[in-house]
């Protein structure tokens, strides 16, 4: 073994996020002088079973949210724990990180600093050995693009539009690259925009770059994104369809629900019956957190009844977490899982989370948190992990065009080798359509 591959030392700094909270950036040096740094995204309509974000509690700085704590972390313990390990073995630096921390959901050194030092030692590996990180993470295999969605109108509490679904995404699903489906998605996106304002609606955006108008309906929201896919010079379903993340853990619990644009409070089966309704008019491909996270039967019920036809998706519900996957794939309460590193605290256990979902057949969206740093870890860990789908947002606001840039340049690189699927295809709504 060379010793130029040694972990060093380790630093961490306070930086801001896309919302102007605080949040880590970790450097790490390895022993042939190699610098490495990596930042951490956080949420804002987060799981209850998370791995947890230190913050440090001090109401004098940043409203209480200040890192310095985490910062501490991984400066004193962490580093004194890593420093000697060989940065190519980033499962043996995750468990040193995991029993360290000695807790099931990371609170004692915190998942942000945890993270922030995984990626960064990753990141790390990869220069080491000259290899961009996509190659690094996923070997020569690891030539898949991901089908982007991108959220085009943001409600819940991404944003002030009071729109009760917190995600309308568009997904180009006709497009044969992954470049000419940001060039379909940012042309929609920019034909929404000419509606809005034709219609002398708000074109300022939300938390991920959508724009946050106040619409009357629900249903307005999906009217606007199939009136711009057509503006575009798209067809709705065929070119360009819509995903939803409605994330119905911050508008109920226990099976109730309150979505005040369509009338208020409604059940499990209302919801169900809602969705329904949508998926016949709408050319909806997918359906994330289409129910709380207590209400595994929302999301059991959902799949039976709706799994043929979209993808039924968890993520509040499953926190890219192999044990609750591991439940959601015994109960058959979805047929497929969002993933986001910070959800869990380390790259080797997403990696896990990705690798349990494919031995199942389920699918994979790689994710973005609303609060985010122009890292674009992301774009090359989708690429890696061969995920099929990723989203950032929408084709606005640096932090969110960072992964899909990034995408772009991966898909150059990859050449001839570059493979972009429609994950969507087999869906037997979109084959009609096409027809
Ligand atoms: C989600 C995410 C990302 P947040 O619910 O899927 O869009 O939001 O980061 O606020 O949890
Ligand atoms: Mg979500």
């Amino acid at each position: 073994m060379s010793t130029s591959t040694l972990i060093m030392a380790v630093h961490a700094q306070e930086i801001l996020d896309s919302r102007g909270n605080p949040t880590l950036t970790v450097t790490v040096e390895l022993g042939g002088g190699l610098q490495a740094s990596a930042s951490v995204p956080s949420g804002a309509s987060t799981g209850a079973n998370e791995a947890v974000e230190l913050r440090d509690g001090d109401a004098s700085r940043y409203g209480g949210k200040g890192v310095r704590k985490a910062v501490v972390s991984v400066e004193q313990a962490i580093a004194d724990a890593v420093r000697g390990l060989d940065a190519l073995d980033q499962a043996a630096l995750d468990h040193r990180l995991i029993d360290l921390d000695g807790t099931s959901n990371k609170a004692r050194l915190g998942a942000n600093a945890m993270l922030g030092v995984s990626m960064a030692v990753a990141r790390a590996a990869a220069a080491a050995q000259e290899l961009p990180l996509y190659a690094y993470l996923g070997g020569r295999g690891a030539t898949l693009l991901p089908m982007p969605s991108m959220n085009v109108l943001n409600g819940g509490k991404h944003a002030d539009s009071g729109l009760d679904f917190q995600e309308f995404m568009i997904v180009p699903v006709g497009a044969p690259s992954f470049a000419e489906a940001m060039r379909f998605g940012a042309e929609t996106y920019a034909a929404l925009r000419r509606l809005l304002r034709k219609d002398r609606l708000s074109t300022a955006v939300g938390d991920e770059g959508g724009f946050a108008p106040a619409l009357p309906s629900n249903e307005a929201a999906c009217d606007y994104i199939v009136a711009a896919i057509e503006e575009a010079g798209y067809k709705p379903g065929v070119d360009v369809a819509i995903a939803l993340d409605p994330a119905a853990s911050s508008f109920g619990s226990n099976g109730s629900y309150y979505v005040g644009r369509n009338g208020g409070r409604i059940d499990r089966a209302g919801l169900l019956e809602l969705y329904g309704r949508w998926i016949e008019t709408y050319p909806i491909v997918s359906i994330e957190d289409g129910f709380a996270e207590d209400d595994w039967q929302g999301f059991v019920d959902q799949n039976a009844a709706q799994g043929g036809q979209i993808q039924v998706m968890g993520d509040d519900i499953t926190v890219t977490n192999p044990r609750f996957i591991q439940e959601a794939i015994e109960r058959k309460a979805m047929n497929a899982v969002l993933i986001k590193l910070n959800q869990i605290g380390t790259v080797t256990e997403t990696v896990s989370a990705v690798n349990l979902c494919h031995r199942t057949g389920w699918k994979v969206m790689v994710s973005h948190r609303s609060g985010e740093t122009i890292d674009s870890f992301i774009a090359d860990f989708a690429v890696a992990t061969a995920a099929g789908q990723i989203k950032s947002g929408a084709p606005c606001r640096g932090e969110r065009l960072a992964k899909y840039n990034r995408l772009m340049v991966i898909e150059r690189e990859l050449g001839d080798k570059a493979v972009f699927a429609n994950p969507f295809a087999n869906q037997p709504r979109l084959q009609e359509r096409v027809q």
